[in-house]
């Protein structure tokens, strides 16, 4: 396995945490106690090209690679986990289009994405569907060239204020996972609209919202590869997305170990810094390691991805089960360590909890990652 990075990799990698330590980090507390959507920050991270790296020169991204988006993922994750969401949850959105679009669907959609003019959003689950994708019950009945979309979404990242959005949807209900199909609805067309936005534990700066479709007409120009190919588009999908929930989680653990290392060699009790008792030093060190073996399972799952490896399931839900579960650890450690203090709003790591929890829950909880992995175990895919 090859961890050198490229130049390239390793200059994306520097400017976000330049971006993220000089521009994010001091927005990150505000923008959770406001319950703020961040639009600066899109801003700023559109200006520095950061929503394009896995999208193509030609189709308006930078094309440096999947390596360069994951890393980049952590370092603002660091900083505020709520801008990582958005900015991961652009990729999330765009990788149908990447993925199954026709050249025609790509050069008409991916360059605003990639630029950061507009945001992407993917719209998978339903209030009666989540991990039981085949329980999908928004439907797309065909009337010459359109579809006709009828059906709600739920906790939809970033769905009402992105301008494209992948919406998976039944297409033929006796078919099962082959019956399900992907479309792109752009925001404004007749008969889509946001019906709320959902009042978090964390990640409180990016929105999550529910969607209804009422008799909403889809061109079938829109339409991401065929009828009955969604269920497969999704998971490929998500594939390739969980690495980087595992790098948000990475970034995190690595935020709840900067700050306890920070607090531990200043807080003083029973005369000297608490940073000199094994209690504290062994939970600094249980961080380190599984934030340094979260990391090379996310980049291992990112470096198949780079390499064309044609399918990496097992990778990727191991690096976003095990991603996920030591951001929890970290985080709640952190807590500990700050004691009284971690448990008050006014330092960071009572956000990194409720921010990490959440990385245990979205893009498949870590009950759907073993179950995952159990199959492709037991298919003798590992
Ligand atoms: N890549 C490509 N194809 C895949 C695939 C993948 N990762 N996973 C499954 N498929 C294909 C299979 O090859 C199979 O094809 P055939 O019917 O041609 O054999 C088909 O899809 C069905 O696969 P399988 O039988 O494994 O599907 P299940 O219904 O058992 O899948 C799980 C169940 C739980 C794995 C699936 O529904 C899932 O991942 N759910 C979680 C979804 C999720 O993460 N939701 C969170 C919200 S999304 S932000």
């Amino acid at each position: 396995m090859d961890f050198e990075y490229s130049d390239e990799e390793r200059m994306v990698q520097e400017l976000a945490r330049r971006l993220a330590r000089d521009k994010i980090a001091p927005r990150a507390a505000e923008i959770d106690a406001r319950e703020e959507f961040p639009h600066d920050l899109v801003q700023l991270l559109a200006a520095h090209g950061l929503f394009g790296l896995v999208v193509p020169e030609a189709l308006g991204g930078s094309g440096a690679g999947v390596i360069a988006f994951l890393l980049a993922v952590e370092e603002i994750a660091r900083a505020c986990a709520a801008t990582a969401t958005i900015h991961a949850g652009q990729y999330l959105g765009m990788y149908p289009i990447l993925l199954a679009g026709s050249e025609e669907q790509q050069q008409r959609l991916l360059p605003p994405l990639a630029r950061g003019e507009r945001l992407a959003a993917f719209a998978l689950t339903e209030p009666e569907a989540g991990s039981d994708v085949v329980a999908l019950r928004t439907t797309a009945r065909r009337d010459g060239d359109v579809y006709i979309l009828t059906g709600a979404k739920q906790f939809i990242t970033s769905g009402d204020v992105a301008g494209v959005l992948t919406v998976f949807v039944v297409t033929d209900p006796a078919q099962g996972n082959r019956g399900l199909s992907a479309f792109v609805v752009e925001q404004g067309t007749p008969g889509f609209r946001v019906a709320r936005v959902e009042k978090k534990m964390g990640i409180r700066g990016s929105t999550t919202a529910a969607l209804e479709f009422q008799e909403c007409r889809v061109p079938v120009a829109n339409r991401l590869g065929e009828e009955g190919q969604g269920f497969r588009i999704a998971m490929q999908v998500l594939d390739r997305a969980r690495p980087s929930v595992a790098a948000i989680a990475v970034g995190i653990a690595q935020a709840a170990l900067d700050h306890s290392l920070e607090y531990a060699r200043t807080r003083k009790q029973f005369g000297q810094p608490i940073a000199n008792f094994q209690a504290i030093q062994f939970m600094l060190a249980d961080m380190a390691m599984e934030i340094h073996l979260a990391r090379l399972s996310y980049l291992y799952a990112g470096h198949l991805i780079r390499s064309g490896a044609t399918r990496y399931t097992l990778p990727a839900a191991v690096a976003k089960c095990y991603a996920s579960e030591v951001a929890m650890r970290a985080a709640t450690n952190a807590v500990q360590i700050f004691g009284g203090y971690g448990y008050s709003r006014e330092y960071p790591v009572e956000r990194l909890m409720r921010d990490a929890k959440i990385t245990q829950i979205y893009e498949g909880t870590s009950e759907i990652q073993r179950i995952v992995i159990a199959n492709q175990l037991l298919k003798g895919q590992a």
